[in-house]
């Protein structure tokens, strides 16, 4: 039982499909004991079920793009909770025009300014908010992708905030590491979600992948998870500021192995 006796609150579980459902199934199983903050009302329905089967009746209402709703949040959740030890970031977002054609052509200064607030400040905002309320030894997580740091069709602005998000990793992990508190990313090949299901061929990115990548297939949300749970874990105690790739081994890859044979 990694996570036995922590308290985690758990940001971005819009639905069963998304990576934090399947962070938060492996730290339930690690015996954590969880709350879920999630965007809008309109969401709850889905949730609900999803915190019941794993033992929470915490569910908050949070949307990251306004301080007075974290501000809120946070006040909710230590109402139930004095303080806590873990918290999940699994949120990203920019408008869908942002995300189909040529960079050049389609990225504006509104949505990359919504890309950069939602996407990388958000964790910022989280991290500010909930210090007062941080136990020593917490952790701090989120979620990025390889388009931080290499290119690919469509991804674009969402790259740009993704790399914000993993320099915003190491500056919070240098900042709060006086207090003990890590800060780490996780990141993640690419999984269908709901975030994922507006993208154009995300099958035949799906199937790229698994032809790349070394173990010749692509990860599963509860794979991520099972990640998370240890870095948000005491077994994690000398890592932070780092970022960890749970893509099936494809970020090494430059070309796979049976690409040459006739
Ligand atoms: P998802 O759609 O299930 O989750 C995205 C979450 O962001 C949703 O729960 C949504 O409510 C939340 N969100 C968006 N705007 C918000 C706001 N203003 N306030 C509060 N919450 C807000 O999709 P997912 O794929 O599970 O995405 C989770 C994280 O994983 C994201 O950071 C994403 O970039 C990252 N990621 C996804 C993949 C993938 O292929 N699915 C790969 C690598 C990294
Ligand atoms: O980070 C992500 C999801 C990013 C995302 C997706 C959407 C679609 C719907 C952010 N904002 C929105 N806004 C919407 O309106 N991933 C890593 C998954 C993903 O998204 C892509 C990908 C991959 C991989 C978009 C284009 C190309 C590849």
């Amino acid at each position: 039982m990694l996570l036995k006796n922590k308290k985690i609150v758990i940001f971005g579980v819009a639905n069963k499909y998304s990576i934090a459902t399947g962070i938060a199934r492996s730290m339930h199983e690690q015996g954590a004991e969880l709350a879920f903050a999630y965007q809008n009302e309109r969401l709850l329905k889905n949730i609900k079920p999803i915190a019941e089967e794993l033992g929470s009746e915490i569910l908050i209402e949070c949307d990251v793009s306004n301080d007075n709703s974290i501000d809120q949040a946070f006040k909710d959740l230590t109402n139930q909770w004095n303080k806590f030890d873990g918290l999940v970031h699994s949120i990203g977002f920019a408008p869908a025009d942002q995300l189909e054609g040529s960079f050049v052509d389609v990225t504006t200064r509104e949505g990359f300014k919504i890309a950069h607030d939602i996407s990388s400040y958000s964790f910022t905002a989280l991290a500010k908010a909930s210090k007062p309320y941080l136990n020593e030894n917490a952790a701090l997580l989120t979620l990025t992708y390889l388009g931080s740091i290499q290119t690919l069709p469509n991804y674009n602005v969402m790259g740009l905030a993704k790399a914000s998000l993993e320099a915003n990793t190491r500056f919070l992990a240098a900042s709060m590491g006086k207090d003990n508190i890590r800060v780490n990313a996780i990141s993640a090949g690419p999984i269908k979600t709901l975030a994922a299901s507006g993208v154009k061929n995300f099958r035949k990115m799906l199937s790229q992948h698994s032809k790349r990548a070394p173990l010749g297939r692509t990860v599963t949300a509860d794979e991520v998870g099972n990640v998370a749970a240890f870095l948000c874990s005491d077994y994690a105690s000398g890592i932070t500021g780092e970022i960890t790739y749970v893509d099936a081994g494809f970020n090494i890859s430059a070309m796979p192995l049976d690409e040459l044979e006739e």
